[in-house]
């Protein structure tokens, strides 16, 4: 059988210029050992079923006849609805990554896919594909998994590229991804030597890194093509920084590109002259794996670093103006009600310095967090956990009433968040507002040339990076610093638990005026105040109408007659006068018309 080969790459593989290197990589040297290869990637903003109906289309067009694809555990339904489509088109289909290497047998057994490759997979797939053209045995070829009369068969495991310096750059015709590509990426090393629970690391995998010419002759590569519009470069690796004299020589050599760049560090191994150096050759962001405050909490996670180490990074990182990132993980085995608080405690502290992220712990395939699960009944059924997208269990020490609650809490602090990290690359806003659609209009006056600048529906997410956002007038790029409404979000956080307690006494129905952000969040926040919402209104109720917000539809104001409640909250004070005169319009009462944000406070909880 002739081999024509596709490496679909669908819209969860790819994004915000990461895509599957190591699966391209594989399609590279494929190509170049002269077969037949195709790539399908996705497009941006493109969703999988368009995608899909793209990949189906593609392979009849291009008869093709060989299906590779590439995955992590947690989109195990996506890839599985893939192979099957494939399948229906008579493919052989061949799937690898942390997907297959976390639970070899378990997703040979359950995906259906033909072969599924363990570990590293340059090699074994040279060696499948020439199995399949020439009809050779598969039983020799290591890191290999195939169904025998329905029984699985695992090859032996494939020893790990030994050079990596050997290996090609990616074929750039072959997976264009300029689309993508205003940040490069860049992987100057394989695996990782710690070993933290939550983490899936085959140990069988050695550390290696690659020479530092090799990965800026990459560098130069990939600029030559896509350099006109890159603006960014992301060091991906897993742990990039073991050996300070190559970073300080990565740092002295990155330095004429004049190219802004983010890398993950370890906090404990980062010190003063590093970070120096880092913020001279460029470095804006600087990712740590925090996982939490606690120090017995780190010893659990076997993390080997101390909350000591944490602060410090975080503080030395500020201080030489790098953006340092990182995420607290919530609900290892050891966190308890304090623990978990105590982290909350730090990240609301530092809530206008850091940018921090919080994440409840997901249990990865392979980790021994997961094995731990499945050990003590947590997980029952792997294979459901799967087809959920591994979905939060608690393995810690709350109760599952408290750990429920947790959940809520942590949601309600992301959704709340509307900060962004200092950095001394920074501007002044002059004018600031959140449209009615989350997206803000920022006005403010850049930190270079002074020049005056406008940004209209701009996400928060987009906003803390420097890509796309510079100066229309001079061309710099800058990062802003912290926006007003982390206020909001400090009141709102406070005010949270004795709203909440307010509420569980309160017996009466409520009209809610007006929908904002902050009663978003309360509604999230407070389940005792959803209950008791009997109508929401709001003029601009076309917006939301395809919402439901405690089970309701946000209507038009005009819809208040015959009304009965005895509390009207309104969103806005801006909006008290046109809610008590509409309210009285219809012959309704407004002795009870309170301002959520400032009347509140006064008016119920005093009384
Ligand atoms: C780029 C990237 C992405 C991209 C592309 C994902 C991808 N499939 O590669 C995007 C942005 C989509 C992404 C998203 C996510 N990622 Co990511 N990502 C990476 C990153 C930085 C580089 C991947 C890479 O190319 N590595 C280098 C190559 C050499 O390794 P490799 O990918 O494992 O590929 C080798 C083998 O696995 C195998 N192989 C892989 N695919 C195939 C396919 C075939 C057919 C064959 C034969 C072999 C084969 O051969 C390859 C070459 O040896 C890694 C970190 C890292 N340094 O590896 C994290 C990493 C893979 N991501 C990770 C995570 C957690 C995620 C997310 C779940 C994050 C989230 N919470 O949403 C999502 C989900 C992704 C998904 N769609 O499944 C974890 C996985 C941890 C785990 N235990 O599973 C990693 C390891 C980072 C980390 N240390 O936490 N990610
Ligand atoms: S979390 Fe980071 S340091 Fe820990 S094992 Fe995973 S890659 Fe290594």
């Amino acid at each position: 059988m002739k081999a024509i080969i596709l490496f679909a790459i669908p819209p969860h593989n790819i994004n915000h210029g990461a895509y599957p290197y190591g699966f391209a990589l594989i399609g590279t040297m494929a190509k170049q050992a002269g077969h037949e290869i195709y790539s399908l990637i996705a497009k941006p903003n493109e969703n999988n079923s368009e995608f899909c109906l793209r990949y189906i289309d593609f392979i009849s067009e291009k008869n093709i006849n060989v299906v590779a694809l590439s995955s992590t555990s947690i989109r195990y339904p996506e890839v599985k609805y893939l192979i099957e489509q494939a399948k229906n088109k008579n493919c052989i289909t061949v799937l690898g990554g942390f997907i297959v290497s976390a639970q070899p047998e378990l997703i040979m057994a359950n995906i259906g896919a033909d072969f599924c490759v363990y570990g590293e997979g340059e090699y074994t797939f040279l060696e499948l594909i020439d199995a399949l053209e020439n009809d050779r045995d598969r039983r020799a070829i290591d890191g290999l998994l195939y169904l025998e009369n329905g029984i699985v068969i695992k090859n032996r495991p494939r020893s790990p590229v030994q050079d990596l310096d050997k290996l090609p750059f990616l074929d750039l015709e072959l997976f264009d991804f300029s689309e993508f590509s205003q940040i490069l990426m860049l992987i100057g090393s394989r695996s990782c030597p710690y070993g933290c629970t939550f983490c899936y690391r085959s140990p069988d995998i050695p550390y290696r890194q690659r020479n530092l010419d090799s990965l800026f002759l990459e560098l130069d590569y990939f600029l030559q093509h896509y350099g006109h519009f890159v603006k960014e470069l992301q060091i991906q690796d897993d742990l990039f920084m073991l050996n300070k004299a190559r970073v300080l020589e990565f740092c002295e050599r990155i330095k004429p590109y004049n190219l802004p760049f983010s890398i993950q560090g370890r906090v404990d191994f980062v010190d003063e002259e590093v970070i120096k150096a880092l913020k001279e050759a460029g470095c804006y962001l600087l990712e740590f794996g925090l996982e939490s405050i606690n120090d017995n909490i780190l010893e659990s996670m076997n993390k080997k670093i101390t909350s000591q180490q944490i602060r410090l990074a975080l503080e030395l990182s500020v201080k030489h103006g790098i953006m340092p990132f990182g995420v607290f993980i919530f609900g290892d085995k050891e966190d308890d009600a304090q623990t978990i608080q105590n982290s909350l405690q730090f990240y609301l502290e530092n809530i206008s310095k850091y940018w921090i992220h919080l994440s409840p712990i997901i249990l990865f395939p392979g980790s021994d967090i997961y094995n731990f699960a499945v050990s003590k009944g947590i997980i029952l059924d792997e294979v459901d956990f799967l087809e959920k997208r591994l979905p939060y269990k608690n393995v810690s020490k709350l109760t599952e009433e408290q750990y429920q609650l947790f959940l809520r809490k942590i949601d309600f602090y992301k959704k709340a968040k509307r900060t962004i990290a200092h950095t001394p690359i920074v501007t002044q806003y002059n004018s600031f507002s959140i449209n009615r659609d989350g997206s803000m209009s920022i006005v403010a006056y850049c930190p270079m040339c002074d020049h005056k600048i406008y940004f209209s529906e701009v996400m928060l997410e987009t906003l803390l990076k420097p890509t796309g956002r510079d100066c229309q007038n001079c061309g710099n790029m800058f990062i802003w610093t912290e926006l007003p409404m982390i206020k909001t979000f400090q009141e709102l956080n406070d005010d949270c638990e004795k709203y909440n307690e307010f509420f569980s006494g309160y017996k009466g129905r409520i009209l809610v005026y007006g929908m904002n952000d902050t009663i978003k969040f309360f509604f999230h926040a407070i389940h005792v105040f959803r209950q008791k919402v009997v109508k929401i209104v709001d003029k601009y109720h076309e917006y939301y109408k395809n919402d439901l917000f405690c089970g309701l539809k946000i209507e038009s104001p005009t819809s208040l007659h015959n009304i009965l409640y005895d509390l009207c909250i309104v969103s806005d004070v801006g909006l008290l006068n046109e809610a008590k005169t509409t309210l009285t319009k219809y012959g309704l009462p407004i002795d009870n018309v309170i301002n959520w944000d400032s009347a509140i406070k006064q008016n119920i909880l005093n009384n």
